[in-house]
């Protein structure tokens, strides 16, 4: 290595002070480091010819061990004792380091109060509140920790179906006060139109004849950070979030076949191409040919009914035999949003939550669900402010003496009871008894074989007093993959005892994933389409859960949460009695 990089070799220095903290080594060597860091920033001579020339010791605080080291990353490019200690601890607590806010000190607070390791653990704490009760931290530290892992992921280039959604939305509206008298038709395409849980970018199509003035608006909305090309059909930039967003502008008329083509998936486009070559026809992103000639369509809706399909909700565009379904005219009529009766599994600041009971009944209400089935931790779960049984009992006399004064909504007695390592459930019967429902999840003890696992959560099934699994495999989307289950034997066991399983909404998690509904459909496991929400703004990722249900072919009849509150009540009050 000819030129020292002096900005990447006070980085690794720096990491190395901290990476040393964070092993609890001896202060006075951390110092060290972190005293050499301060004096090379001021350091105004070169680094280059001060370790050709072996005159490193004579800059002011650079010892013999530091002066090797800097000597090996001019040498190597790398310092080995740097890599040892880098793989000495676990690959996220390293990635956490790089958190504004976040030093050794709190992440090894983190690690001792909440087992956190990992970045996405450390965001899904934070999401769910769990920051605010710890000692040297609070409310301010949380959010400010939020930003910097937001400001980390925005390098990323997967993001979760809800950023990727808000971000559309937002640009949407905002293309359509600048531009939107010169704009026919607009609508997002690609994944994220087809509800995946987790998109690449952002693709919009436009039916326009004047994409000049269009393409201009686009790439000067408040959120675009850089425009990566611009041309007049294809828009590509960069947002500030980090996510890129591509728009295409195509004549109206040929818009149908661009919205059909972008919204993919190309595994769907492919089986449409093959599906109009059989009959004699030539489909692409320009339109439906015979011999040279287009077959004219206004809408998606017709391109399908010329090819002798009825039309193929976007979130069914995955090539899992959607078109055969089509053929036949089977196509099922997808539950929707305003299907969805009540709210089930939400916490509040009786454990990790941050609204009151109170709050979320009104909140639910306000959005014209009829019930809301409280889910707060069981006792086990400290580190979620977990429920005694004292605790319990005092919340269902909060429930009571709502409930009396509600009117036209009810509030049902819940809770989200740990399963423990053993599959028993987190309270004696006594207690297990008086819930209306429980949803039955692991939080612990993640670490078992695939069988040990599947074993502890029938046997969570089989407890009589379990309404529901939640959170199925535990995962945290682009964070941290679920615990192996056979999700077959456990649907099973669901089905066996007329039991329901969550499809938990929150967008980190969609855990039933959507290709294991139609398994539930098929053995008649009514799915439970919950928030989870910790908050009264987390009642609203139901809509998430319901673009994955419907990814997933689910029906109104397979929902549970769209019965009525006296029906589901029926449900839950069968289960005790069976
Ligand atoms: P993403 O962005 O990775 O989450 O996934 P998509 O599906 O949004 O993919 P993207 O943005 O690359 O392209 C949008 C759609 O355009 C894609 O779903 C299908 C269509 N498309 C893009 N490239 C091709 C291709 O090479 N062949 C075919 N048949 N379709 C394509
Ligand atoms: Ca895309
Ligand atoms: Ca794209």
């Amino acid at each position: 290595m000819s030129k020292l990089d002096k900005s990447k070799l006070l980085e690794v220095l720096e990491n190395i002070g901290a990476l040393m903290e964070l092993k609890k080594e001896n202060p006075f060597k951390i110092r060290a480091y972190l005293n050499a860091v301060r004096s090379l920033e001021q350091f105004q001579g070169s680094l280059d010819d001060a370790v050709k020339n072996k005159e490193l010791l004579s800059i002011k605080d650079i010892g013999k061990g530091i002066a090797e080291k800097i000597e090996e990353f001019f040498s190597s490019g790398h310092i080995k004792y740097y890599d040892e200690l880098k793989d000495s601890i676990p690959p996220g607590v390293f990635e956490m380091l790089a958190i504004e806010g976040l030093g050794p000190k709190k992440i090894h607070v983190l690690y001792e109060k909440l087992r956190i390791k990992t970045l996405g653990e450390l965001e899904h704490a934070c999401r769910e509140n769990r920051l605010v009760s710890i000692e040297g931290f609070g409310e301010k530290t949380q959010e400010n920790i939020l930003k910097g892992i937001k400001y980390h992921m925005s390098y990323s280039d997967r993001f979760h179906v809800s950023t990727a959604l808000e971000e559309a939305e937002k640009l949407m509206a905002e293309l359509k006060k600048k531009a939107g008298k010169k704009i026919n038709r607009m609508e997002i395409a690609g994944s994220l139109r087809r509800r995946k849980e987790i998109v690449g970018d952002i693709d919009f199509v436009a039916g326009s004849s004047q994409s000049e003035p269009v393409m201009d608006a686009f790439s000067s909305l408040s959120q675009v950070d850089e425009v990566i090309a611009k041309g007049p059909t294809k828009t590509s930039v960069k947002l500030k979030s980090g996510i890129n967003a591509d728009i295409r502008i195509v004549p109206d008329q040929k818009y149908p076949y661009a919205l059909h083509h972008f919204t993919g998936s190309k595994e769907h486009n492919t089986a449409m191409r093959a599906l109009s070559k059989s009959k004699g026809l030539k489909m692409n992103e320009y339109g439906l040919f015979k011999g040279d000639k287009n077959i004219s369509c206004k809408d998606e809706k017709e391109i399908f009914s010329k090819l002798g399909l009825s039309f193929i909700p976007p979130e069914l565009r995955e090539d899992r035999g959607e078109i055969e379904l089509a053929a036949a005219g089977k196509i099922p009529a997808l539950i929707e949003e305003k299907d969805i009766k009540g709210v089930i599994h939400v916490h509040t600041i009786a454990s990790d939550g941050k609204a009151s009971l109170d709050d979320m009944a009104a909140f639910a209400k306000r959005k014209g669900y009829s019930y809301l089935g409280i889910g707060d931790h069981s006792k086990s779960a400290h580190y979620a402010g977990g429920l005694e049984e004292k605790r319990v009992k005092e919340q269902w006399e909060q429930i009571d003496a709502l409930n009396k004064k509600l009117t036209g909504f009810v509030v049902f007695k819940g809770i989200e009871s740990d399963i423990l390592p053993d599959g028993s459930l987190d309270y004696d019967e006594n207690i297990l008894r008086d819930f209306d429902f429980i949803v039955a999840a692991i939080h612990s003890k993640f670490k078992m074989s695939k069988d040990e696992m599947t074993k502890r959560i029938i046997k969570a099934v089989k407890n009589p007093y379990t309404t529901m699994i939640g959170h199925l495999t535990g995962r945290l989307l682009l964070s941290r993959t679920g615990y192996e289950v056979d999700v077959e034997k456990i649907l099973k066991a669901l089905a066996g005892e007329n039991k329901a399983i969550e499809l938990n909404a929150n967008p980190h998690r969609l855990d039933l994933d959507w290709r294991y509904c139609k398994m539930a459909k098929e053995l008649g496991v009514p799915v439970s389409i919950n928030p989870d929400a910790h908050d009264m703004e987390g009642v609203k990722d139901i809509k998430y859960g319901v673009g994955i249900a419907r990814k997933g072919w689910l029906e109104k009849k397979d929902i549970l949460n769209v019965k009525s509150a006296g029906e589901i009540k029926k449900f839950f009050d069968n289960i005790k009695r069976q």
